[in-house]
């Protein structure tokens, strides 16, 4: 039978939506009837895994049995839609034409004899597994040749299923396991459809001198957080407090992955998630310092609107816990005159402004300036962030504006109402 047509009559069957569970081989003597043998050999190729189905004219015997294996597949867990199927497809009259080999000859022992496959239906729909790819596309988007894809198809190195034709397809998971398996690269993944992949993505971020700095500037790229931690620890326990490990660390690995981002050296998410782990590894610090003694005085601050920055405002505020306030970080994006009044309602002693983008500087200095005012005497304000520049710092009223948590400490450490460790 020529393939086409059989691929043809089995165009509801996609060999992606089936897998071989089992291969049964059933061979049942069948006592001798001499002279007028009416045993059948179906010689249509199901599929192309050379399997030949014998039957005898006995029908409802065979789907008998396949239904004892259906069962048999279901109380496995197992699905199978398709066998049945494919019985009926061979069942139907046109597949009876060819006079029985056994008719023929004689010499043959009656039996009926059928090997089949349970077949697993697939649980996703096929649309979710698409695209599949054949060796020669892969092997165009590698830059290697189509014979090597099929050897290492043949090995079982890439996942591999066959058509109904017995063709070789490559699934894209099959693909994304072999990749990241053997670290090897799609030089052209435009080739079959995909979108191309960064491929110097980098975890090695230069910039710092210090080699606690190179690690957790590679760990955070890597996203691996417990290196992180260990050596941010490591820096605590060599005698530098929360905060200064913070901002030699987090703050220096931070500016390091923005220029790499900037440079197109990482991918944004390396940035997202080296965000959240930083987010984790302050919060932990804070915790540690424990809680603050009930006379502590109140410090509270954020970034302003529009400034969605969150390590900065915390690490400002792990650094007076550290010190000793009663420091709340009221978050990023709030309006201006949010911090006025939480510090009204908590009687905070001081207010920071961590600003590090300005979407309308025109507008903040005004609200700035405005917060100012409305502190009263009593209530220091310090203001910090990357986008105060010397321009707009001299359009600001403030207690204090530093640059750094460092300098943070050591001014807020000096006010009437900073206290001791
Ligand atoms: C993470 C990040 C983001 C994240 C932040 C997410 C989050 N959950 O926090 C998000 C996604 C919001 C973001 C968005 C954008 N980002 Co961005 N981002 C960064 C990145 C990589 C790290 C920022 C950070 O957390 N740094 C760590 C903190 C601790 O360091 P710091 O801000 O310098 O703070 C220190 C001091 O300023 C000071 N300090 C800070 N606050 C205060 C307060 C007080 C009171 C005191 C005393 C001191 C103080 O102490 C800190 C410790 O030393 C920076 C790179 C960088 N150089 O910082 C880019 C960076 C700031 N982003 C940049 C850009 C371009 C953007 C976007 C415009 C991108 C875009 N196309 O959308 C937007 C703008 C968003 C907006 N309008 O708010 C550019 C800015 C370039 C420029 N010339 O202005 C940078 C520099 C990256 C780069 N190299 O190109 N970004």
């Amino acid at each position: 039978m020529k393939r086409g047509r059989h691929l043809d009559q089995n165009k509801h069957l996609n060999v992606l939506d089936v897998h071989i569970v089992h291969v049964v081989h059933v061979v049942i003597p069948l006592p001798p009837v001499k002279g007028n043998l009416h045993y059948r050999l179906h010689r249509k190729k199901v599929f192309d895994w050379n399997l030949r189905h014998v039957f005898s004219k006995n029908i409802r015997f065979f789907r008998c049995f396949s239904t004892l294996l259906e069962l048999a597949g279901l109380a496995a867990g197992l699905q199978f839609g398709v066998l049945s199927e494919t019985i009926q497809d061979i069942c139907r009259p046109r597949s009876w034409q060819h006079r029985s080999i056994l008719r023929r000859n004689s010499s043959l022992n009656p039996f009926i004899s059928f090997t089949f496959c349970l077949l697993q239906t697939r649980k996703k729909p096929v649309a979710a597994r698409l695209p599949h790819f054949s060796p020669k596309q892969i092997a165009n988007s590698m830059q290697v040749s189509e014979s090597s894809v099929k050897r290492w198809c043949d090995r079982g190195v890439i996942p591999t299923v066959r058509t109904i034709g017995g063709h070789r397809r490559i699934t894209l998971d099959g693909l994304q396991q072999f990749l990241r398996e053997t670290g090897q690269t799609l030089v052209h993944p435009e080739a079959i459809g995909l979108p191309s992949l960064c491929q110097c993505r980098r975890t090695e971020i230069p910039g710092a001198k210090d080699p606690e700095q190179r690690s957790f500037r590679s760990a955070l790229a890597e996203g691996d957080e417990q290196t992180c931690r260990a050596v941010l620890r490591a820096r605590v326990a060599g005698g530098a407090s929360r905060s200064e490990a913070a901002e030699d660390l987090i703050a220096d690995a931070m500016h390091g992955l923005g220029e790499a981002w900037d440079c197109k050296e990482i991918d944004i998410y390396q940035e997202r998630r080296a965000c959240d782990i930083c987010q984790r590894l302050m919060m932990e610090m804070r915790n540690e310092i424990g809680p603050v003694s009930a006379d502590a005085p109140v410090a509270v601050g954020g970034s302003p609107e529009d400034d969605h920055y969150q390590l900065p405002t915390a690490m400002v505020e792990l650094a007076l816990r550290e010190i000793g306030w009663n420091a709340i970080n009221l978050g990023s994006n709030l309006p201006l005159d949010s911090f006025r009044q939480a510090a009204h309602d908590q009687n905070a002693k001081l207010v920071w402004l961590s600003v590090s983008a300005l979407e309308d500087p025109a507008r903040f200095i005004v609200a700035e300036n405005r917060l100012a005012g409305s502190l009263g005497e009593q209530v220091s304000l310090f203001v910090g962030g990357r986008v105060i520049d010397e321009s707009l710092r001299s359009k600001l009223r403030y207690t204090a504006c530093c640059g750094s948590v460092r300098e943070l400490v050591q001014l807020a450490g000096m006010t009437q109402a900073g206290i001791r460790r």
